[in-house]
């Protein structure tokens, strides 16, 4: 299995995030977390590390507003032109507003004004690397997207469904379509799933524990990509405002968006009732390509998960998605259990390795 990968991410290294109650804590969707899932795929013996490739911005721009994507670009050096001194001290590394909007028709001419219009909460602090980094994740999800759809014009008996992986970072599946979050910046798995559309339909199944309100922004009104999220409750748990069962799209996209909200504690008999739901309505759709937004953090011991997945039942999960036999670009999204992170993902791809 190919899998794409460059360390560029490391440039976005924020040094804390903030938490409720406004408690500074040491930024939990750290550059550790590639390494030990690169670590735990080069033990492997299917797994082949490439470099992506540069897809230009033409590919974000069909997903993410032109407005959006210029702040992404200069939003920290506008920062530091506008406040030198704030910037400089070691303290304040990053950019991260104490305003955000809750009416979006208004987008202010200042930087923190703008910072609190384009961002959703404080896990998504801006450093000098971010959009950098956003980018090379981006282009890690477009390279995982192309090389499944390299051998579609080869004969029957050659391998029809392909899968990859995109070994990125940041995440993307909190990213809408003007506004980031919950360590989301770019959405690689939406900007992979739109470039994929060009070839038929798409569908996005996204495991992450968290719901995936980005995903289901930007493909709200589209009936040509079928998004599916299976996450914790909203109810009790991040993004909070999105991600209930009643969402399920809206004109042409009517019926083409699908939330499994599940209890905090789910065990992995629930979950899988919950997946095999999701899987049948893939097979209906019957897309030409599946994008995965796969998060980790579904894990009975990751740190901002309360569900109760084994490593045995993440296995069971890959296998099932991967036994739908159809192209499959799996997109890395969260898991914050570092030190057993890379195995979890192995165990995960596993599934799709023929
Ligand atoms: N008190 C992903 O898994 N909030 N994002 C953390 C904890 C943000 C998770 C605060 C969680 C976002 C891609
Ligand atoms: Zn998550």
């Amino acid at each position: 299995m190919k899998f794409f990968y460059t360390n560029t991410h490391e440039q976005h290294n924020p040094a804390f995030e903030v938490y409720d109650g406004g408690k500074r804590m040491p930024y939990l969707e750290s550059p550790q977390r590639m390494q030990r899932i690169l670590n735990a795929l080069q033990k492997t013996d299917w797994a082949e590390i490439h470099p992506p490739r540069d897809f230009g911005l033409a590919p974000l721009r069909a997903v993410h507003s032109e407005a959006y994507l210029n702040f992404l670009a200069s939003a920290f050096d506008e920062w530091r032109a506008a406040d030198p001194e704030a910037g400089s001290s070691a303290e304040a590394t990053a950019l991260l507003p104490a305003t955000f909007a809750a009416k979006r028709d208004q987008m202010p001419e200042s930087i923190l004004g703008k910072a609190g219009f384009f961002l959703l909460d404080l896990s998504v602090p801006i450093v000098r690397g971010t959009y950098a980094a956003a980018l090379s994740s981006a282009n890690c999800a477009l390279s995982a997207a192309q090389a499944i759809t390299e051998n579609s014009s080869a004969p029957s008996s050659f391998i029809s469904h392909p899968s990859s992986f995109a070994l990125c970072r940041p995440p993307g599946h909190h990213a809408g379509r003007e506004i980031a979050g919950g360590y989301c910046f770019l959405n690689n798995a939406a900007i992979a799933a739109h470039w994929l559309t060009q070839f038929g339909r798409v569908a996005i199944l996204d495991v992450d524990y968290h719901a995936g309100n980005g995903t289901q922004d930007i493909f709200y009104n589209r009936g040509d990509v079928l998004t599916i999220s299976i996450h914790a409750d909203p109810s009790y748990e991040y993004p909070y405002y999105a991600g209930y069962a009643t969402e399920t799209g809206d004109g042409a996209g009517l019926g083409f968006h699908r939330n499994f909200p599940l209890p905090a504690g789910t065990g992995e008999t629930s979950y899988l009732t919950a997946l095999e739901e999701s899987l049948n309505l893939i097979r209906a759709f019957a897309p030409a390509h599946l994008v995965v937004s796969m998060g980790m953090d579904i894990y009975k011991d990751d740190p901002l998960g309360t569900f109760k997945i084994t490593r045995s039942g993440i296995s069971e999960i890959g296998k099932r998605i991967a036994a739908l036999k159809l192209p499959s670009a799996v997109i890395m999204e969260g898991g914050y259990n570092t030190d057993e992170l890379g195995d979890n993902v192995v165990a995960f791809l596993k599934g799709f390795v023929r």
